[in-house]
Order: C-alpha cells, then structure tokens, then sequence
C-alpha cells in the first residue's frame, strides 16, 4: 500500500489512493450561472465560478492517479415524484423547483440548468450520483458504490460549501469514511458561511474530518511521485 500525507488541519491527512474518490458535490449550471437556482434564490453567483480552475486541477490530478471520480448533481425527476412538497415551497419563489426558468425547468433531471458547467463535465470512467436532497449520500447508491470499491477516503469539493458540501461530509463521517474538504475547491455565496464550515470541519479535532488547501493535496502527489 503506498500512502501519501497531506499537510492538513487539525493534523495530517494519511490516504492510499487506491481507497480514495474525489467527490465533487454539484457543479451544476443551476448553482454557478445566472438565471439558475441560485441566482434565483437572490445569489450572485460569482464566488461560485471563482473556484472552477481549482476544480479542475483536483479532477485532473485524480484521473492522473487513478483515484475514483464521482460528481453529485442535484436534480430532481420530471414529476418531481422525489422532491419533497417541502423543499418545492421552501423560499416561496415565483419561479422554483419544477418551474420553468431561463435555464429550463429548475433542478429538474435533463433541463440545461442541472447538467455540469461545461469546465466540469464528467469523464469517461467518472460516477454520476443524482441525489434529491443536500446530502449526497441520502437517497442515492453513494454509499454502497464507495464500499463495493473499497473506498475509505474522500478528498470533497463543490457547492455549496454550507450546504451540500457540509452536509455531504457530516453523512460520509458519520457512516466511518475520511472526508478531506479540500477548500479552495469548495465555494459559497456567503465567504464566511464559507471560513466557518472549514473552522466546524477541522475543530475539536476533526470533528467532521480534515480541511487543507489544493496545495497541500498537489505537494502531497508530487512527494509520491518523487518517492
Ligand atoms: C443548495 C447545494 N444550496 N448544492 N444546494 O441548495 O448546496
């Protein structure tokens, strides 16, 4: 087994990358352009975008090293049959889940406005979880697809960082995986929404896992290579 450290908060991050997926948590149209979901919540999306290169550097380094990809969408069937009444009235919105908006129907499964912004479109080789909720592990395969693989690690990034990135690390650590938030690959529309979820993540120890920058995950590969 070779493992790779990351110099990591609160205190280094040991992964063998044979046991380890990046898993990126909704990198939709819908959250990250104008005219989505977000926006229509009353978000600029901006900070959302401001991550995308650091996005696609993880993705790159993990098809480089052969660890699992999976990228989480939150989206919702046509019916919308799974989406809880209550999370179609939350917000009160004239134009929300379901409804017909500047990006096709709103976090709807193959509207343009729930697939990958085109920087982050999937790969060949890559997993595709569409989830209904905020979590990526409730309602979905996640679970029982990282055990078949073996998969004990997650290196964690994407939108929102507060919301189903926060709540996609607390259901991975409570179900014995190692979330790493890798953080300047993760974004909200709120910044200190943003700098408190990563003080939550690594406090009392690593109470929900790790947080360190891309940096630190990029040296952590380039000692293994160099090995
Ligand atoms: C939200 C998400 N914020 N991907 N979804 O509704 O964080």
């Amino acid at each position: 087994m070779t493992t790779l450290t990351v110099a990591a908060r609160p205190y280094d991050y040991t992964f063998d990358p044979a046991h380890t997926a990046v898993l990126m948590i909704d990198m939709q149209r819908d959250f990250l352009e104008p005219g989505g979901f977000g926006a229509l919540l009353g978000n600029e999306v901006a900070p959302l975008r401001r991550i995308v290169p650091a996005c696609q550097r993880l993705l790159a380094l993990a098809r480089a090293h052969g660890l699992a990809v999976i990228h989480t969408q939150e989206a919702h069937d046509p019916l919308l049959a799974d989406c809880p009444p209550a999370k179609k009235a939350r917000g009160r919105l004239a134009c929300g889940i379901g409804d017909p908006g500047p990006l096709g129907r709103v976090l709807v499964a193959g509207e343009p406005g729930a697939g990958f912004i085109p920087e982050l479109l999937p790969e060949p080789g890559d997993i595709v979880i569409r989830k209904p909720g905020k979590g990526a592990f409730f309602a979905t395969a996640l679970d029982s697809i990282l055990r078949h693989r073996g998969i004990t690690h997650l290196l964690v990034g994407g939108v929102t960082t507060e919301v189903c990135v926060q709540t996609t690390l607390r259901e991975a650590n409570d179900r014995g995986y190692e979330p790493l938030l890798v953080a300047d690959c993760a974004a909200s529309y709120f910044a200190q929404f943003h700098d408190a979820v990563v003080e939550m993540v690594v406090a009392q120890g690593g109470n929900v896992g790790w947080a360190a920058p891309l940096a630190a995950v990029e040296a952590a590969f380039a000692a293994g290579d160099d090995a």
